[in-house]
């Protein structure tokens, strides 16, 4: 497949998900178009992106004549498929170990810092109605868990693995950019100073503007 056919990603700009595959578009400098779907409109998912993805799930991806979707697939992708440089490590230990922080991220700390603590406490909050406060308590020790992990496996040289961006800062960065605005972040974060260094350099990369929501 050409790397000059048209890249589209459906989806919408707040969604921590289609974040992630737009980093990995705009680190390697893929020119693309993000087409807007609202997945929680009133009327349900729209038709035409069920057939996109049957899961009613953003994002969904196409380049050319090939489709995808599931995120962690879309990235992987876009990293062998376009030039550029190279979201995942050679070396099998640190390959392993960006997998396993994605692992972490996808299935523990995006539930736990997003939903159950951004959500609850700063985004209730804005929509006029009371956080479900077991909630965030009930999320607060899983946050801590994921943290001490993120911390624990990642290094300190500037990215969260090796010395270049990866697929785990690329699936941290969304998260943490709504996690770290919960006032619940500021002690949770006491302890994790790799993790607090990672993030404000991250924070301010370019990419990370061009994909702010
Ligand atoms: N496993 C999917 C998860 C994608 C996902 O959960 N996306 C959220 C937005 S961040 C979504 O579509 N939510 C709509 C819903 O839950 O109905 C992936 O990796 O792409």
């Amino acid at each position: 497949m050409p790397t000059t056919e048209l890249v589209k990603l459906y989806g919408a700009a707040w969604s921590v998900y289609v974040r992630i595959v737009r980093l990995a578009l705009e680190e390697k400098q893929v020119k693309h178009d993000l087409v807007e779907v609202d997945v929680f409109a009133e009327t349900g998912v729209p038709n035409e992106h069920l057939t996109r993805h049957p899961f009613g799930r953003i994002p969904a991806f196409q380049h050319g004549d090939f489709h995808l979707y599931e995120t962690g697939a879309i990235v992987r992708y876009i990293d062998d498929a376009f030039p550029g440089c190279k979201l995942q490590p050679t070396s099998p230990k640190a390959r392993a170990k960006v997998n396993q922080i994605v692992g972490i991220l996808d299935a523990y700390a995006y539930r736990t810092l997003v939903w159950d603590i951004y959500v609850e406490r700063v985004v209730s909050a804005r929509q006029g109605r009371l956080a479900n406060e077991e909630t965030i308590a009930a999320a607060l020790p899983r946050a801590a868990v994921c943290l001490s992990e993120l911390t624990r496996l990642s290094d300190d040289q500037g990215f969260l693995i090796g010395g270049s961006v990866t697929l785990a800062d690329l699936y941290a960065a969304p998260i943490f950019a709504y996690f770290m605005r919960a006032p619940e972040a500021v002690s949770l974060m006491e302890g994790c100073e790799k993790l607090i260094y990672w993030w404000q350099r991250f924070a301010i990369r370019d990419s990370m503007s061009r994909t702010q929501p």
